[in-house]
């Protein structure tokens, strides 16, 4: 049964079709792929944690932690090695197998690859997974994170590549691919994957998922966030994502990359049960745990141990 669904040479037409099928075919065909690889009836869950908050260098017209824009974020210095290992404790004794650790950086330094790499050994050492994302890498750091443990890399491609110049202008897509790829060549796993609610088109999200889809190795994780509306950013009064064309892009990931594990990612707070329900049905499989995610609101912990409990959905 495996292999089948799973290419990578995905054609945007081919993409178009399956997401343009009625509601109930499209999510009926992602869900028998997701359980021809996947238990359908469990999610890996991560704890966020930020290490370096605020003062970015970068306009991403999304992101709290721009010093661009006038936001509630604090800068914050980049957090003491015991603090990270109190919080990867707390994650690991709530259920949490991946700590992933975030920080508000254009790319990594050689003063700030030390401190990573100490976090790195000591999450490891509590024996759960690290996640990392740190902005971007050059092939030698990625060649030291891997060695000093790390796991995964998140590094995100966001939208399209020609809808990316309307929310970013300080780095271009393809330093995001030149990242991506100094990630893979290092065999760290990679995260990717992208934002809804940028002001976006369809074709824009279909043309995300193409890309992800079609990357040489497809990525393990593959987060697929909801817009988290920051007072202060330029996307702050965006139109709200509709909730079926959320369920849909779920779907076709799942449809398009079987083996990866697609997370339902920030903006669960937003959504209903029904619509995090139907987002595991169609091929979500893994979430961000813990009250807060970077610098935003996460769903609560209470109620998202209510809602699995509901769904009889377990954890890996
Ligand atoms: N600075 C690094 C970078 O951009 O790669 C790492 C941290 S950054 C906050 C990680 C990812 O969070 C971004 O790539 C973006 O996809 C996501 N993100 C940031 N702000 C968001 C928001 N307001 N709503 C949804 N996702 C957001
Ligand atoms: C990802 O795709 N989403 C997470 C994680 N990777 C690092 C970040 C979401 C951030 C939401 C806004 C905030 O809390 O600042
Ligand atoms: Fe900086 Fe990352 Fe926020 Fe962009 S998304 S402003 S790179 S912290």
């Amino acid at each position: 049964m495996k292999n089948l669904d799973h290419k990578n040479s995905w054609t945007v037409e081919e993409l178009k079709q399956k997401y343009n099928l009625p509601f109930n075919d499209l999510i009926w065909q992602a869900h028998q792929i997701h359980r021809n690889y996947h238990d359908p009836n469990k999610v890996q869950i991560s704890t966020l944690m930020s290490i370096k908050t605020g003062g970015c260098p970068e306009d991403c017209k999304y992101c709290s932690q721009s010093i661009r824009y006038e936001t509630a974020v604090e800068l914050e210095k980049t957090l003491p090695l015991d603090e990270v290992i109190k919080q990867a404790k707390e994650a690991k004794a709530s259920g949490a197998s991946r700590f992933c650790m975030g920080a508000a950086w254009r790319n990594l330094n050689e003063t700030n690859i030390k401190k990573i790499i100490a976090m790195i050994h000591e999450v490891k050492k509590l024996g759960l997974e690290s996640c990392m994302t740190l902005g971007m890498l050059s092939q030698d750091q990625a060649i030291r994170l891997k060695a000093a443990g790390l796991d995964y890399y998140n590094h995100n491609l966001d939208t399209s590549e020609e809808y990316y110049t309307k929310v970013v202008t300080t780095r271009t897509y393809q330093d995001r691919l030149n990242t991506i790829q100094n990630v893979r060549d290092a065999n760290i796993k990679v995260c990717s994957g992208g934002i809804l609610g940028l002001g976006e088109d369809i074709e824009d999200r279909i043309k995300l998922i193409h890309v992800l889809a079609n990357l040489e190795v497809q990525p393990e994780s593959v987060p697929i966030n909801k817009l988290v509306k920051v007072e202060g950013t330029p996307f702050s009064e965006n139109k709200e994502v509709d909730e079926f064309d959320f369920i849909r892009i779920i779907a076709l990931a799942r449809i398009a990359m079987p083996y990866s594990m697609v997370r339902l990612s920030a903006g669960r707070d937003s959504m209903n049960d029904q619509t995090q329900a139907l987002c595991f049905f169609a091929g979500a499989n893994s979430i961000f745990y813990g009250e807060e995610l970077l610098t935003t609101k996460n769903s609560s912990v209470h109620h998202d141990q209510k809602l699995l409990k509901k769904l009889k959905i377990g954890t890996l």
